[in-house]
């Protein structure tokens, strides 16, 4: 996704005169910058949020660097999960990005694509292999395939102002499960926040350094993966008391908590997904609702 645009490209992107577009800009409907020299730049997410909100179409979406054909006709979940899921597993990598731009520019939040279509798709997936039913690079693929696709759906959700509250998160030693923790980072930037994922397999005392040197509001933790229990709490207990001590909150979520290892933590916040974690993240930050004001039709 391209990160300004000029008039002339938006307005061929969307079909329309450079003066229609001009005027739009003028009304304030899209948000314009300047270039040192004097001319108007439109950043990518500002248009992409005029196109979200008005459902004004795109015939040449390419033009602004989205992948081509997004936005024609309205995608339903059940569908979207079963394409995505075959596109992930023959490597297709353009459709994967059509089906997730489809329903972002279809004024769909990106938590709802997260938990409705990206985990389904990656549980479906995880069925064919455990079925012996596709080959595991068929699977990795899939993981690096999507990773790249929701980088592009991070860079254009709006950045949140520096006065925003800070949240870090991401996995613990020995947990390379990658797509939760970028979700998540992408849900907390939706509902406004300062979210960077610090990445994967990152040591309790390291975990600890961040704390201190970054002091976020909010830390969160995904657990996929726990090869040994007790260690696992006793890493997660040194981080969740530095946490605590500092009044970070902690938010846990992944399909490796269950009841018996939950019972045995302590945190702000145990979610499901990711619409619970943003219900959450509410309570603690209310910035002036992102939602969009044009009805979305449930799909
Ligand atoms: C991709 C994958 C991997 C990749 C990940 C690569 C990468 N770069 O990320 C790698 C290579 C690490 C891997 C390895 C293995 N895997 Co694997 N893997 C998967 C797969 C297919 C997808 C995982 C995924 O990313 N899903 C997408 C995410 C978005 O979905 P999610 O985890 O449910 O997350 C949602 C919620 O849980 C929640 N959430 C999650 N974390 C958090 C955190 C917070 C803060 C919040 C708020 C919410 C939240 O929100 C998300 C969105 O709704 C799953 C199948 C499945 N059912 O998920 C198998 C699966 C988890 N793997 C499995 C297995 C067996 C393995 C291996 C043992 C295989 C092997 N023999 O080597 C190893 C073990 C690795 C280890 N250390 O434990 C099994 C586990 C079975 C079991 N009983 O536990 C599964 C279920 C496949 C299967 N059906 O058998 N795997």
């Amino acid at each position: 996704v391209r990160e300004t645009l000029s008039p002339k490209q938006v307005a061929q992107a969307l079909g329309v005169s450079e003066s229609s577009l001009k005027r739009w800009c003028d009304k304030g409907l899209l948000t314009t910058t300047r270039t040192p020299g004097g001319h108007r730049r439109l950043p990518s997410e500002a248009v992409v949020r005029f196109v979200r909100e008005t459902g004004h179409p795109v015939p040449q979406p390419e033009l602004l660097g989205l992948p081509s054909n997004v936005g024609q006709g309205t995608p339903t979940w059940e569908r979207s999960c079963q394409l995505l899921s075959q596109a992930l597993t023959e490597g297709n990598e353009e459709q994967c990005r059509r089906i997730v731009f489809d329903l972002y520019l279809n004024g769909h939040t990106a938590r709802d694509i997260g938990d409705r279509v990206v985990a389904r798709a990656f549980h479906r997936i995880g069925h064919l292999w455990h079925t012996g039913a596709i080959e595991v690079y068929r699977e990795r693929r899939g993981c690096e395939i999507i990773l790249r696709a929701l980088h592009e759906l991070r860079a254009v959700i709006p950045q949140a102002p520096t006065t925003a509250p800070v949240a870090i998160g991401g996995t613990l030693s020995g947990d390379e499960y990658k797509i939760p923790s970028t979700l998540v980072e992408i849900a907390l930037r939706e509902a406004g926040w300062q979210a960077e994922s610090y990445g994967n397999s990152i040591p309790a005392a390291t975990w600890l350094a961040a704390l201190q040197d970054v002091q976020p509001r909010l830390l969160w933790l995904s657990v996929s993966a726990i090869a040994d229990v007790e260690a696992f709490l006793a890493d997660y207990d040194q981080v969740y008391r530095e946490a605590a001590s500092r009044r970070t909150a902690v938010a846990v979520g992944g399909r490796a908590l269950d009841d018996g290892v939950r019972s045995r933590m302590r945190f702000s916040a145990y979610c499901e997904n990711l619409q619970q974690l943003a219900d959450f993240a509410a309570t603690l930050y209310g910035p002036p609702a992102a939602e969009l004001t044009r009805p979305v039709s449930e799909a």
